[in-house]
């Protein structure tokens, strides 16, 4: 039986959990504990030493990093095939995939940041806010491009293309970033949405949401310590919340990828 240790707001793990329902693959999930506040230990820290959900358990083989698990599944368990057949069409995915995981994801990340864990308020929540909102619509333009008048991101079929966009879209639009009405990425949206494997992880996601506790609360008294790795840092620094990082750093609230070893 293949372990998923994962978070159900995670859009990495997201990713791999619409894959394995993609492939009608049995699975169970693990929670890991002290996630977020950067105490995560056991076989979940074993698999993945950077401590990040999700990380994937099949018998003794342990992978982590979301993109080199779906590669695994994809290699051990080749159909259906969810990557595209043609070189050009599996370039194009991959590199949707490199820019959800990475730029598109540290927008939506900040606004956890900001309307969660309250790291700024007043102006300075606004104009962060304000940038937000301007650069997911930017990467709005941006999919739409890649989808061009294909009805799926990965081609004719639901794939990898799509189930890479997915998590992460939907969680823009949780956060009030909604694709404009009846665009084609709104219907595409529709369309991904109403796909069992999507919906299903969607909703698991969302009742978690519902059930969020006082998060900033946590923040406060150090028992939450979030992670501003790579891209988020960035974002931070360069939407102009870089006394967001210098606060977060001096209330020893946030923290960077662990040392391996
Ligand atoms: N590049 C990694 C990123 C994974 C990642 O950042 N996961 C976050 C959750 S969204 C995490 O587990 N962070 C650890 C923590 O906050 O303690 C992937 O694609 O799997």
């Amino acid at each position: 039986m293949i372990t998923l240790f994962e978070h159900p707001l995670s859009p990495y793990a997201q990713k791999v959990k619409i894959a394995l329902r993609e492939k009608g693959l049995a699975f169970e999930l693990a929670m890991p504990g002290g996630l977020g506040a950067g105490g995560a230990g056991g076989q979940f820290a074993e698999a993945n030493p950077r401590a990040e959900v999700p990380a994937l358990i099949d018998g003794e083989t342990a992978v982590f990093d979301s993109t080199i698990i779906l590669e695994y599944i994809e290699d051990s368990w080749p159909s259906p095939a969810l990557l595209p057949h043609a070189p050009a069409d599996r370039a194009r995915v991959r590199m949707i995939e490199e820019v959800m995981d990475t730029h598109f994801e540290a927008v939506n990340w900040a606004m956890g940041e900001i309307n969660w864990f309250r790291r700024a308020e007043g102006d300075l929540a606004q104009s962060l806010k304000a940038r937000a909102a301007e650069q997911t619509q930017g990467f709005y333009a941006w999919l739409e491009k890649q989808l061009g008048h294909r009805d799926w991101f990965n081609g004719a079929e639901f794939g990898w293309g799509d189930l890479c966009v997915a998590p992460f879209v939907g969680t823009a639009i949780g956060v009030g970033h909604r694709p404009a009405e009846g665009s084609p990425l709104a219907q595409w949206c529709d369309r991904a949405f109403a796909r069992p494997s999507v919906a299903q992880t969607i909703a698991e996601s969302r009742a978690f949401d519902g059930a969020l506790t006082d998060v900033a609360g946590l923040v406060a008294q150090g028992l939450f310590k979030r992670e501003y790795r790579d891209h988020r840092l960035e974002w931070m620094i360069k939407s102009g919340g870089v006394d967001v990082v210098l606060k977060g750093l001096e209330a020893d609230n946030i923290r960077f990828s662990p040392d391996f070893g």
